[in-house]
């Protein structure tokens, strides 16, 4: 069994892995596809696919043991929540594809970006959409006799649509040669965070655990999981902006690009909202400028001045506070807090 980034063995779900890249594999022929087509394909689906924290997919899994209460779950059920904690992480795959496309990105999870090898390039973009295309085939071999198979497809489907507007608005207010810094505020920050991390990393893998166990789409509970899940999701993309600054590159397993890139960071929108004048004109000549280095380095020169760091801890400390008060008033006949609490555990103060 392979081991996890954090060193914990993963119940399993790494044991599906080779199994659901077969079954992409072997439908393959009926695409007419040859041999070097076939092992292109399982290249890339591995260089992708696997070696991230494995949080998303473990979610589901972890999420469909504690509505059902069971710590050991039968069979079936425990292959369809594999099946799905896998499908989302195949999503991510094609997401972080692409981001990496779009943010010029040079390396995730401590290797190169798939785009930047000498023997993808552009092609990357296609083999994005492959990863896509291949949840919904997953999803027809293992789910296409289940009641509530529209219901994860539309969940799949929906989910992506939010998060391609987030990446949208993203990309859109970091515009190129065009720093304007009246672009960027807390209300823009909380759209682009929410629609493009929110969504497909917190709420859909409970949601799709839900479906799995039995609740109809058209519960009450979805709005319950999504009141908490969107405000953890956002608190967790805020960390992410966090890292991208002042995290370890060796630990997180990628190097920051947001403050070249122009992006509409948390740490920028709360400089902005603390600067003086003469700071912000700094900023103004500092910020979203690849080369050389040193324009980079006096934005965080500022950030030191500003003390955004205690910022962000003030910030965590209130959020976490937030987050445990909504957790405890969560109906238990409707859902276990657990669920949630699992997720907090998990995203608090986290490094990497
Ligand atoms: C993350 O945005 C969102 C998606 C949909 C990948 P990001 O560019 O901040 O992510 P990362 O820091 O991992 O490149
Ligand atoms: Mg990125
Ligand atoms: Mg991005
Ligand atoms: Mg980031």
């Amino acid at each position: 069994m392979k081991r996890s980034s954090n060193g914990h063995y993963l119940q399993g779900i790494y044991r599906l892995f080779p199994q659901l890249t077969q079954d992409i594999l072997s439908d393959l022929p009926n695409f007419g596809a040859t041999p070097e087509m076939i092992s292109r394909i399982k290249d890339m689906i591995e260089y992708n696919v696997v070696g991230g924290k494995m949080n998303r997919g473990m979610s589901v899994v972890d999420t469909v043991k504690i509505v059902r209460g069971e710590s050991d779950l039968p069979a079936d059920i425990n292959e369809k929540a594999m099946v799905l904690g896998w499908s989302v992480e195949w999503l991510q795959a094609f997401f972080l594809v692409s981001d990496d496309i779009m943010d010029e990105s040079p390396t995730r999870r401590g290797q190169p970006a798939w785009y930047r090898k000498p023997e993808v390039g552009i092609l990357a973009i296609n083999d994005s959409f492959i990863l896509e295309a291949c949840i919904y085939r997953l999803f027809k071999k293992y789910f296409r006799s289940e009641p509530y198979y529209v219901d994860l497809i539309e969940l799949m489907l929906e989910t992506s649509y939010q998060t391609e507007l987030g990446q949208m608005v993203d990309i859109l207010t970091a515009s190129e040669n065009d720093v304007n810094l009246d672009r960027f505020s807390i209300e823009k920050h909380r759209y682009i965070v929410e629609y493009k991390t929110a969504y497909y990393s917190f709420y859909l893998p409970v949601a799709l655990a839900l479906l799995i166990t039995g609740t109809k789409a058209n519960s009450p509970v979805f709005q319950v999981a999504k009141d908490i899940l969107i405000p953890l999701g956002i608190y967790f993309q805020v960390q992410d902006d966090y890292l991208d600054c002042y995290g370890e590159p060796s630990v997180i397993g990628k190097i920051g690009t947001d403050i070249e890139d122009n992006k509409c960071s948390w740490l920028v929108v709360q400089a902005l909202d603390r600067v003086t004048p003469e700071q912000r004109q700094i900023l103004n000549d500092n910020y979203g400028r690849k080369t050389p280095a040193e324009h980079a380095q006096r934005v965080k020169e500022l950030y030191k001045k500003l003390d955004i760091e205690a910022v962000y801890r003030a910030y965590e400390d209130k959020t976490i506070a937030e987050l445990q008060d909504k957790i405890s008033k969560v109906d238990e006949s409707l859902v276990p807090r657990q669920v949630f609490t699992a997720f907090l555990n998990k995203v608090a103060n986290r490094s990497k």
